[in-house]
């Protein structure tokens, strides 16, 4: 109990009260020893960010010495999913930690394209309403393993970290598959209108996003595109309009072929302004 309020309070309040590894990794990893270490392990198995180390410390060892040498267990608190442990880490949700946050969940993808992907949006069945407002697209919403939006402040403190690329995994109802990869991705703060920094396409469904750069975030209450009226309400999302869009992966999620212009879940070099896709996915990892 006493070990396991620990690590709960390492995770959630960043204390650390066991010995700190030295070096720059002081303020985010805690390592554990021995008998202890292992409990760790065992109590962190699903969450992966304890990676376990059996070298032997450097040190003289005094043979008179009843103790064993030590297995160590060093807990660290990732930034972003590719700093899971690959090979012992599947997919799903976990806790991240980036620089000046206190932390908060998100989907990892840890399989494919080579894993270590931090999901940031999935469409997959039409169960969440994605016409929402500024404050709901800032904070996030939806369900992690179905259908949601991470938010737009996590957005920029992922990408405040570093260089990030981005990946658009799309389907269509007759399981057509297509991809869009962009070398360079980052979103501002709020003041900036969570500015959208895309560039570097390459893939096969054609490049329905650049368009999109420099443009910031709208949503149905907060018209900061380039028409004369509101394009988020308009089609129906919350996206970095132009005037207004190549893509819409915030729309409406219509099944398929859709009469109505532009405002399902669309994009447009793959698919035009009338089919809104099964399945999308957008994720992101450091370049
Ligand atoms: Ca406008």
């Amino acid at each position: 109990m006493i070990l396991y309020t620990a690590i709960s309070l390492i995770f959630f309040t960043g204390n650390t009260f066991a010995e700190t590894t030295p070096g720059k990794d002081c303020a985010s990893a805690v390592t554990f020893y021995g008998e202890t270490a292992n409990k760790v392990v065992g109590l962190l198995s699903d969450n992966c960010a304890c990676k376990t180390n059996k070298e032997k410390p450097n040190e003289i060892v005094d043979e008179d010495d009843d103790d064993e040498p030590q297995s160590s267990c060093t807990v660290k608190r990732p930034s972003d999913c590719g700093e899971l442990d690959k090979s012992n880490c599947k997919s799903g949700i976990y806790k991240i930690f980036p620089d000046k946050t206190s932390g908060f969940k998100v989907f990892c993808e840890m399989k494919k394209h080579g894993g270590g992907w931090t999901v940031f949006q999935r469409r997959m069945n039409g169960k969440t309403n994605f016409y929402r407002d500024w404050d709901t697209y800032k904070q996030g919403f939806g369900n992690l393993s179905e259908e949601f939006w991470l938010g737009n402040d996590h957005l920029h403190q992922l990408t405040s970290q570093g260089k990030y690329k981005m990946r658009i995994d799309m389907e269509d109802f007759e399981n057509n598959k297509k991809y869009a990869l962009y070398k360079k991705f980052g979103v501002g703060s709020e003041s900036s209108g969570y500015i959208l920094d895309v560039g570097g396409y390459s893939g096969d469904a054609g490049d329905s996003l650049t368009h999109h750069n420099g443009q910031k975030f709208s949503a149905k209450d907060k018209d900061n595109d380039k028409w004369g009226k509101s394009c988020a309400v308009a089609y129906k999302g919350g996206w970095w309009y132009n005037a207004c869009h190549y893509s819409n992966l915030n729309g409406l999620y219509l099944k398929g072929k859709h009469k109505s212009y532009a405002n399902g879940v669309n994009w447009y070099h793959w698919k035009g302004y009338h089919y809104s896709l099964k399945e999308t996915v957008m994720m992101i990892r450091k370049a």
